[in-house]
């Protein structure tokens, strides 16, 4: 029958201790699929609203609310309906919410039971949730390793929030995974020796948040690291290297300038700086470089940095509205994947089938308030997508993802395909 006979939902917490939603699905009278929901921290204006209760508790980010949500209204509205009809009920709790960002429900609210259905339907149907959306599914991602932190997910001054090492030249996810750790613990040692071990001290994504500056010195360190733990930084080598710029945080609007280690820069200052970084250092992926709402800013940075994924978060927020007008003209080559940003899973996988279609990338990625969920894991299966942004292994909820893939890579046995070097579309 596979009917939809409880939905039950409760108040958890993530990696920083702040409230979210866990949502439980019954089928047929039987627990069948749990999903939890993650939450960012630098957050772009478009995304879908995370509702949260105000007040006192938890400093106003309490979710009874979306939990209350989730077991009353919309609970009502997706009993007895069939769990592995995944659009459908995604749509009628869209219909139910009647607001074009969540904001009456709460886009925490129905996540969480639209990832819980998509759980139970696996469980129903007897297969793991990458298969269950994608029996073909069979590319293992790059990873793209946050080794040095900055931004909103720590204390330190770095305005650039991730700077990334993706090992593309990698045979497998488990070898890929071996490799980041080695050039991770070189690093460590070159942090410790010119800051002190009090640097080692790693952000919200597991990369260290040092007193670096400015652009330039994490990427003398990140190539040191790799010199030191014996690997080759360069297209068509062991790595290429990434940044999230998330841009929209360090510029300043009233002035329109991007005010990056003191320096102010206008758009064409800041683009002629990321084109010095491309040509020193094999610069494979950059995600926000501009700020959200410049996106013909998007369409120079993409013409001009041709060999280098431009990646749109804050700019896309996984909204295949917001997409279309990127892909009309030129706007990134690629886009960020996060279901809560948008707040369904059926509108998440449109928005990546949209990418596809118009020969973007889709980077599937953590937020940085994750619990030790590894949905996303199954997901960047199921897509193929080829990249994942999931932090490095050595805080549990990133952990949590890396395993997964592992396990996965060990299911797929011989029809694994590492994307490698071509992440950007893996065939
Ligand atoms: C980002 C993310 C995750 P947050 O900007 O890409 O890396 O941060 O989840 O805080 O938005
Ligand atoms: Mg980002």
């Amino acid at each position: 029958m596979n009917e939809i006979t409880d939905v039950r939902a409760r108040e958890i917490i993530d990696c920083r201790g702040w409230p979210t939603v866990q949502v439980d699905v019954w089928v047929d009278g039987i627990m069948a699929g749990r999903a939890d929901v993650p939450q960012g921290r630098s957050t772009g204006t478009h995304e879908a609203r995370v509702l949260h209760d105000g007040g006192n508790r938890y400093f106003g980010q309490g979710v009874r609310q979306a939990v209350s949500n989730a077991m009353g209204e919309i609970a009502e509205a997706v009993l007895g309906m069939d769990v592995t009809e995944q659009r459908r009920i995604d749509q009628v709790m869209c219909e139910l919410d009647g607001t074009p960002n969540k904001n009456r429900l709460g886009a925490n609210a129905i996540l969480g039971v639209s990832l819980a259905v998509a759980r139970a339907g696996a469980e129903v149907c007897g297969l793991p949730l990458y298969r269950y959306i994608n029996p073909l599914s069979r590319v293992l991602p790059v990873p793209l390793m946050n080794c040095l932190n900055g931004g909103k997910l720590t204390a330190n001054e770095l305005e650039i929030q991730e700077f990334i090492i993706m090992p593309v030249g990698a045979e497998s996810y488990a070898h890929a995974l071996q490799i980041t750790t080695e050039i991770n613990e070189a690093l460590r040692e070159l942090v410790i020796e010119k800051y002190g071990i009090l640097a080692t001290n790693t952000g919200d994504e597991g990369g260290f948040a040092t007193p670096m500056r400015g652009i330039w010195e994490p990427f003398e360190f990140m190539q040191r690291a790799c010199e030191a733990a014996g690997y080759r930084a360069g297209f068509g080598d062991d790595i290429v290297y990434g940044m999230d710029c998330a841009s929209t945080h360090w510029f300043d609007k009233d002035r329109d300038v991007y005010v990056l280690d003191d320096t102010d820069y206008d758009r064409d200052a800041l683009i002629d700086l990321y084109k010095q970084v491309a040509d020193k250092y094999p610069l494979g992926s950059m995600e926000d470089p501009l700020d959200e709402d410049d996106i013909d800013g998007f369409v120079k940075v993409t013409a001009e940095l041709p060999q280098t994924q431009i990646v749109g978060d804050d700019l896309f927020v996984t909204n295949v509205e917001r997409l279309k007008l990127g892909v009309d003209i030129g706007a990134a080559n690629a886009m960020l994947f996060k279901v809560n940003q948008i707040g369904s899973l059926s509108e998440a996988l449109d928005a990546a089938a949209f990418a596809y279609r118009h020969g973007y990338g889709v980077q599937v990625s953590e937020r940085s308030g994750e619990t030790e969920d590894p949905l996303i894991s199954d997901l960047v299966v199921a897509l193929d997508s080829g990249q994942i942004k999931t932090g490095m292994p050595v805080r549990g909820e990133r952990t949590a993802k890396h395993n997964r893939l592992l396990l996965i890579e060990e299911e797929l046995g011989t029809t694994a395909t590492y994307a490698g070097h071509s992440f950007h579309r893996p065939g």
